[in-house]
């Protein structure tokens, strides 16, 4: 053949039999560029024919780098800002650029992912695909990439066509939704402060544009959706001022035609003992704040009961030195303004409003209740409210009587034997069922106004059915957490994690395996380590961690200490270990690492329990809304005394394993989640967080999943700084190296046995034979390289990711061969 054809340098720098001379257009300045480079490199082979002189020659290596900053730069030239223009076909070939997915990268390990990670952000280039995987670096700055004209840019376009962008996910699961008729979610993750939470709401900026609903008044709702809620369920941490302290599954519900219709949110695990109590540097849940600045500046402090000089307990951290921070703190006050615009624009009433500020200031007074103990000689510890002022302002707020509430908070009846029993309260019994309530309050306010955002923006069921409608969910959930201290929260927490781990792996692992059976390849050569076994330690019935807490969690006369032991005994797995000397501690080996729990409270916090004659004395109250919270078919009217007198009654006719075999039963307490109070069953938050992540799950898994990995670039917070370290430690977290990782174990190159023959085909046949595109061509090519572990499917070959490069490297070497050859004929060599 003629020597241009095969040329190395041509070869090298893919340059066609003919490049176009001009240099004018800047598409063609790489090629053009090149082009002038191997002319010189065909000058200086002829004068130097060698080919190990030719490969190792600085000026095709200089070249080639050189090549490759014009051709970043160009590509750079577009973003930021990027171009606000769809690439023509041409300039598409030309600006491709392999960083954009780290799937083609060569070499795919550790090392390089970082490196082209950094340099990407370097470039302010947060978005990078891993696949069908959106990669999010936090920019800690504000991009000007998000508005208007950007969603314009994004729709419905193919992905290459762009860089990548959180819009293109949003795209990609919108389009999958309308073009297949199928349910789509988006799933993301990364630890706190990694920006899931603002890539949530990006998502639903986009989608709310690409669904274009008529209803301008409806997209207005959905767009405020998320502040509202997150007002009640973020609060600022040691590492996130804005942390959500809950997990979201936000549903936007479309029409067949792809208009946005309504959206359902389903909220997971509230951190509600933030209420009563919060970590040094951190704060309780936005909203009291926003209230306390927002109520100050319209002069309301005094008609919602909140003293202006000192600050509730509840949110003061610093022995009162915020309360000037909170009423002077201008973001604070704006934020009210925007909380109530929130309100307004979704259809929330005045009333229902001014009742939810009520009961805000009315936990917020209730936390402010002391009692001093009372006890003489002659009598069981008794405590009282010495402070009447906090008892009054709480009870008002409430519309229930005061004197009943100091009643229901400084004793108990106990039922023993069919007798009632009134038992008084210790100071320290006391000051729990006090938190007790301000945590039921704060949780059932949560869950209230999440199910009335769903009944306002439910769509229209003329228009709209459950059975014609189509949705797109996304879920942002807290990030997996290791502190210093890790107690139920963060258990809970990271078991969430983990199942959201076990479902991206199946999803990578079940794509592979679809393709894998398409091809008719024994699905059996692939392998992958899951994390299964650990979840199985979790939520296995009945001797998984979950269920042995809960267990132990009936036991009157359990404590922490006999719960870890139980663990100790039970759990026979790797995953799980006791230290030594730490006698409340126990360990466990997340997919994401190692995390020391303390069982301290365990027990307590997974009980979770709300004495009955809270839930009674709260049920009596005037206001309409505090009456729906606690409402429950167990009662509905009577005072405390009278509701007494009928739980003796109940309690006669309890479950065995309530009622006898208990030598003391404590029917005053009830779980909290209303729909299992009716037959007075008890229920567990690990028994309710099992539940919702089953039902969290059984939502997921009819939808084609999009994942977004969320990564914090450094601990400071600080735009376009990287710390490697910190990025390697959650791509490991994220499982985006395990994604590699499964990648590399199967086989992440399939390439179209037309494809492999045409690229391969210099390694077993002729330079000018050009063979037929046949599965035993192919097979001739595979043998004569001498690669193992290769399959062959129907149409594809499969080959491991390292078979590209001993492919790549043999074909260069056998081109170099027939230069030589070529350039010996011409008589160059002599
Ligand atoms: V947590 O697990 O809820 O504690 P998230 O949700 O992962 O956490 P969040 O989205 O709240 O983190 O992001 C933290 C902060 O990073 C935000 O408050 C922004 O200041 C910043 N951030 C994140 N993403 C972006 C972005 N795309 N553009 C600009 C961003 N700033
Ligand atoms: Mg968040």
């Amino acid at each position: 053949p003629p020597l241009a054809e095969i040329h190395p340098v041509k070869a090298l720098f893919k340059i066609p039999r003919n490049p176009p001379p001009t240099l004018r257009h800047p598409g063609n300045w790489c090629r053009g560029y090149s082009h002038f480079i191997a002319q010189c490199l065909i000058k200086d082979f002829e004068k130097r024919p060698s080919v190990t002189h030719l490969l190792e020659h600085p000026f095709i290596k200089q070249a080639h780098s050189k090549v490759m900053t014009l051709q970043a730069q160009l590509y750079k030239k577009r973003t930021p800002p990027y171009t606000l223009r769809r690439k023509t076909p041409k300039e598409h070939m030309v600006e491709s650029c392999p960083d954009d997915d780290l799937v083609n990268l060569e070499v795919l390990d550790e090392e390089s992912i970082i490196a082209h990670l950094q340099k990407r952000y370097a470039d302010i280039q947060i978005y990078t695909y891993v696949g069908d995987i959106l990669i999010a670096l936090n920019p800690f700055q504000n991009l000007n990439i998000y508005s208007p004209q950007f969603s314009t840019l994004y729709h419905g376009v193919r992905r290459s066509s762009n860089p990548p962008h959180i819009f293109a996910t949003a795209d990609a699961a919108y389009q999958g939704m309308v073009t297949f008729s199928k349910d789509q979610c988006i799933i993301i993750s990364g630890e706190s402060g990694a920006g899931k939470t603002e890539s949530a709401h990006l998502i639903v900026q986009h989608l709310t544009f690409l669904g274009k609903a008529n209803n301008r008044m409806l997209r207005e709702k959905i767009l405020q959706v998320n502040p509202l809620v997150e007002a009640f369920g973020n609060a600022c941490t040691a590492i996130n001022d804005n942390s959500s302290r809950f997990g979201k599954y936000l549903e936007m519900k479309f029409s067949p035609t792809g208009a946005v219709m309504g959206a359902k949110i389903s909220e997971y695990l509230l951190e509600k003992s933030r209420v009563i109590k919060q970590a040094p540097a951190e704060k309780n849940f936005h909203i009291f704040y926003y209230i306390y600045a927002g109520l100050y500046h319209q002069n309301q402090l005094p008609e919602f009961r909140l003293p202006e000089k000192i600050p509730p307990r509840y949110i003061d951290n610093e022995n009162g030195k915020v309360m000037q921070d909170i009423i002077t703190n201008k973001v604070y006050k704006d934020q009210f303004k925007a909380i109530q615009h929130c309100f307004r624009i979704i259809g929330f009433t005045e009333e229902e409003v001014n009742s939810v500020y009520r009961i805000l200031a009315a936990i917020l007074n209730t936390g402010n209740i002391e009692f001093a103990s009372i006890t003489s000689q002659h009598q069981a510890d008794k405590s009282e409210v010495p402070n009447a002022e906090a008892l009054h302002n709480a009870a008002d707020l409430l519309s229930i009587g005061a004197e009943e509430l100091q009643e229901a908070l400084t004793s108990h009846c106990v039922v023993t034997r069919g007798e009632t029993i009134i038992r008084t309260n210790t100071v320290a019994k006391a000051a729990d069922v006090r938190d007790a309530m301000s945590k039921a309050l704060y949780g059932r306010l949560f869950s209230w106004i999440v199910n009335r955002i769903n009944s306002l923006l439910q769509p229209d069921k003329n228009i709209c059915t459950p059975e014609s409608g189509m949705n797109v969910g996304i879920l942002d959930i807290f990030g997996f957490e290791n502190f210093q201290k890790n107690s139920f929260e963060q258990l809970c927490i990271n078991i969430a994690n983990e199942q959201i781990q076990f479902y991206f792996n199946q999803h990578i692992f079940a794509l592979e395996q679809v393709e894998y059976q398409n091809e008719e390849i024994d699905a059996s050569l692939v392998e992958y380590e899951d994390n299964r076994p650990i979840l199985d330690m979790f939520l296995q019935k009945p001797m998984g961690l979950l269920s042995l807490l809960d267990e132990e969690s009936r036991f009157p006369q359990a404590t922490d200490q006999t719960l870890v032991d139980k663990f100790e005994d039970n759990l026979r797995y790797k995953y799980f270990w006791r230290p030594k000397r730490v006698e409340l501690c126990f360990g466990i080996q997340h997919y994401a690492g190692k995390v020391l729990y303390n069982a301290e409270g365990f027990l307590e916090k997974n009980r979770d329990t709300l004495p009955a004659d809270i839930m009674v004395v709260l049920r009596m109250s005037e206001n309409k809304l505090l009456q729906q919270l606690f409402s429950s078919p167990l009662t509905k009217t009577g005072n405390l005394a009278t509701s007494r007198a009928r739980i003796t009654a109940a309690s006669k006719s309890l479950p065995p394993q309530l009622g006898a075999g208990r030598n003391k039963v404590d029917t005053m307490e009830i779980m909290h989640h209303p729909e299992e109070t009716t037959n007075m069953r008890r229920q567990t938050v690990a028994s309710y967080f099992r539940y919702s992540l089953m039902d969290l799950l059984s939502k997921m898994v009819v939808g084609t999943p999009h994942f977004v990995r969320c990564i914090k670039p450094n601990d400071d917070r600080q735009a376009l700084k990287f710390s490697r370290e910190r990025v390697l430690i959650q791509l490991r977290y994220t499982g985006i190296l395990e994604t590699v990782n499964i990648r590399r174990q199967g086989y992440s190159h399939r390439i179209l046995f037309e494809e492999f023959v045409r690229r391969y085909y210099y390694l077993a046949f002729r330079a000018h034979q050009m063979p037929a595109t046949t599965k035993e061509n192919c097979i001739a090519i595979l043998e004569k390289a001498r690669l193992d572990k290769w399959v062959l499917g129907k149409t594809k070959v499969f080959l491991k990711y390292y078979h590209i490069e001993q492919l790549n490297l043999l074909l260069r070497e056998v081109i170099a061969r027939v230069v030589v050859m070529q350039a010996y004929t011409k008589g160059w060599l002599g």
